[in-house]
C-alpha cells in the first residue's frame, strides 16, 4: 500500500483541494465517473471549463486500460451547477488494492458533490437486455468479498442506489430498465457456469467496477446513481466469445444516447 493510502480520506481531501485550486471553484455539486465506452459521452456535456490529468492530483495512479482516459474535467452546467467528471477509473483487478479504486468517488464527495453518478460497461446476464442498452443499477451483489471501508464503519446500504435519483432519470427516459449488478473482480470474464450461478442469485448485469466507489461515496454521505451500458451478452448467453475491442465499439455506438441522457439529467440531480 502506498503511503498516500494510509489515510484514504485525507488523501481525498488533498485531491479535492487541488481541484478547487486548479478550477477556481470552491465546490462542485455533482460528479460523474465515466467507465469504458462512456468517455465520448462526456462530450455531450459541452465544453469543459478545465481539464487536467488525474495524475496531477494526489492519490491517482496512471490509467492502464485501453479506452480509459485518465483525465478530470470540470463543467459549468445549466443553472450554475459545477460538475466534476472523471474520464476512466482504477479497477480492483489492477491489484493496487481498494484505496485507489475508491479514490475518485471519495475525492468527488470531498469536493462537495452530493450526488455521484457512476457509469460502466458490463455484460448482460438478463436475456431480455440488448447490446447497447443502458440499465439503471437498482442494487448490487458483491462477489469480490472486498470492501473499500476499513474499521467499524457499519454503513447501511439499503438505499445505496438512490431511488430518488433513479426516478429523476426515468422521468427523462421512461424506457430505461433497472437491474441488479454483480461486481466480479476480473480481469478474466466469467465462465458460463458462473453466469448461470449469478442469474440464479438474482443478477441482471455483471462488471468489474462501480460497487466499491458506490460504497465509499455513500459512506461519506453522497447519493449514488449507477448506470450500466450492456456492451456484451455475458459468457454462455449467446455462445459467442467475449472480446474487449467489441466492448469498446458497442460503447462508442451508444455514446450519443448516453451523452444526451447525462446532459439532460445531470443539472437536476
Ligand atoms: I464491458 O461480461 C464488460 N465488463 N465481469 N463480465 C464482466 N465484466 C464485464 C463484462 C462481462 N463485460
Amino acid at each position: 500500500m502506498s503511503d498516500l493510502y494510509k489515510d484514504p480520506i485525507g488523501t481525498a481531501e488533498a485531491a479535492a483541494k487541488v481541484i478547487a485550486e486548479k478550477t477556481g471553484k470552491a465546490k462542485h455539486q455533482v460528479a460523474l465517473v465515466m467507465g469504458s465506452g462512456w468517455i465520448s459521452a462526456a462530450d455531450a456535456l459541452g465544453k469543459p471549463t478545465h481539464e487536467f490529468a488525474v495524475t496531477e492530483l494526489p492519490g491517482f495512479p496512471a490509467p492502464t486500460v485501453v479506452g480509459h482516459g485518465g483525465k478530470v474535467r470540470s463543467y459549468e452546467l445549466a443553472g450554475g451547477v459545477n460538475a466534476l467528471v472523471f474520464l476512466g477509473r482504477t479497477h480492483f483487478y489492477e491489484g493496487l488494492g481498494m484505496e485507489p479504486v475508491a479514490h475518485a468517488a471519495r475525492t468527488a464527495v470531498k469536493s462537495g458533490c452530493k450526488a455521484v453518478v457512476l457509469t460502466n460497461a458490463c455484460g448482460g446476464i438478463n436475456t431480455e437486455y440488448k447490446v447497447g442498452q443502458p440499465v439503471l443499477i437498482k442494487d448490487h451483489i458483491s462477489l469480490t468479498a472486498a470492501s473499500p471501508l476499513i474499521g467499524a464503519d457499519f454503513v447501511d446500504l439499503t438505499d445505496l442506489y438512490s431511488k430518488r435519483l433513479r426516478e429523476l432519470v426515468k422521468a427523462a427516459d421512461p424506457s430505461l430498465a433497472e437491474g441488479v449488478y454483480v461486481h466480479w473482480r476480473g480481469p478474466s470474464y466469467e465462465t458460463p457456469a458462473e453466469i448461470r450461478m449469478m442469474r440464479t442469485l438474482g443478477a441482471d448485469l455483471v462488471g468489474m467496477s462501480t460497487v466499491p466507489e458506490a460504497i465509499a461515496a455513500h459512506a461519506l454521505g453522497a447519493e449514488i446513481l449507477g448506470i450500466s451500458l450492456v456492451t456484451n451478452a455475458a459468457a454462455g448467453v449467446t455462445g459467442e466469445k467475449l472480446n474487449h475491442e467489441e466492448v469498446i465499439a458497442a460503447g462508442k455506438a451508444a455514446a450519443d444516447r448516453m451523452g444526451k441522457l447525462l446532459a439532460a439529467v445531470l443539472p437536476k440531480l
